[in-house]
């Protein structure tokens, strides 16, 4: 697995590069769910599948940004799926984006995860490794420093509400409604990356996606983003769901499918599968 790190942490060094100096403008691509590239997304993919091709024990990789499975080695043991710059139209503003990385074994599947690890492009550059535990570490100097191992508490007070109000079904909009009735504080950027990094560093609170009439199935990918970030908030004392069961018990059909999606401490996720459970 050290191998793989080692090639996230290069590959991440090249990205912090791309994203000071690279063009942010529109490609005349899409991605396989519709969504207009960015070439600093396509120059992104392009470094990491570089990078992971180098890699004797990576078996096939598949990214957000292209359409198939790329197969690398067929001796391989690991297969790795990810988002190479998720957010990225948040550089344009200048707000935080990242990377999110899946590793599994055997599958493109949510019981196959054995490790998950994410990239924050903000202020400071960090790395979430979760494997059995979840560890920070921080880009200083060209190389990435251990910094903390990641905790959350069982309650907290941050509430990161996603996707189109408009077409909240009425009961989650109430549930939203009552968690700020309650004192959470809005903290919402539009990029998954440093909204969940936020809940997991300030120690507690829910993020959500849920599914809307616009979208059924939410937004966020299960394989690049939903399943990585559920494996780092399990494994960091948290939960993930989509509304009824773990996020790590839905079925992928096709790797590109998404799912409905809540991440946080215990309090916050227990109230979600109240609720979802009375009317969903
Ligand atoms: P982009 O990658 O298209 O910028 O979308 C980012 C994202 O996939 C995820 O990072 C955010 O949590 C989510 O979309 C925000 O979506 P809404 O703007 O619909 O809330």
């Amino acid at each position: 697995m050290q191998d793989i790190i080692k090639a996230i942490e290069e590959a991440s060094i090249k990205i912090k590069e791309l994203i000071e100096t690279g063009d942010t403008a529109k490609s005349e691509q899409e991605n396989s769910t519709g969504d207009t590239q960015l070439k600093l997304d396509i120059a992104s993919d392009v470094i990491i599948e570089d990078i992971f091709k180098t890699i004797p024990r990576i078996k096939a990789i598949v990214s957000e940004e292209q359409e198939e499975i790329v197969n690398l080695n067929k001796d391989g043991e690991y297969l790795i799926a990810y988002d190479p710059l998720d957010g990225s139209s948040l550089v344009d503003v200048n707000l935080s984006v990242g990377s999110i990385y899946g590793i599994y074994k055997d599958n493109f599947d949510a019981k196959s995860i054995i490790a998950s690890v994410y990239v924050v492009f903000g202020p400071r550059v960090e790395m979430v490794v979760a494997i059995d535990d979840v560890k920070m570490y921080r880009l200083k100097k060209g190389k990435f420093e251990f910094i903390q191992t990641i905790v959350l508490n069982e309650k907290g007070n941050l509430n990161a509400p996603g996707s189109t109000q408009n077409c909240w079904a009425p009961f989650h909009k109430e549930l939203i409604d009552d968690i700020f009735n309650d004192g959470y504080r809005l903290r919402y950027s539009g990029g998954m990356v440093p909204d969940l990094h936020q809940i997991l560093l300030k120690g507690g609170g829910l993020f959500s996606y849920p599914g809307t009439t616009d979208r059924p199935k939410g937004k966020l990918r299960q394989l690049f983003e939903v399943f990585p970030f559920a494996y780092t908030y399990e494994k960091a004392n948290g939960q993930a769901v989509d509304g009824f069961k773990r996020a790590l018990e839905v079925e992928t059909t096709h790797i590109h499918d998404t799912t409905p999606c809540f991440f946080g401490s215990n309090t916050e996720i227990n109230r979600v599968l109240e609720v979802y459970k009375k009317n969903g």
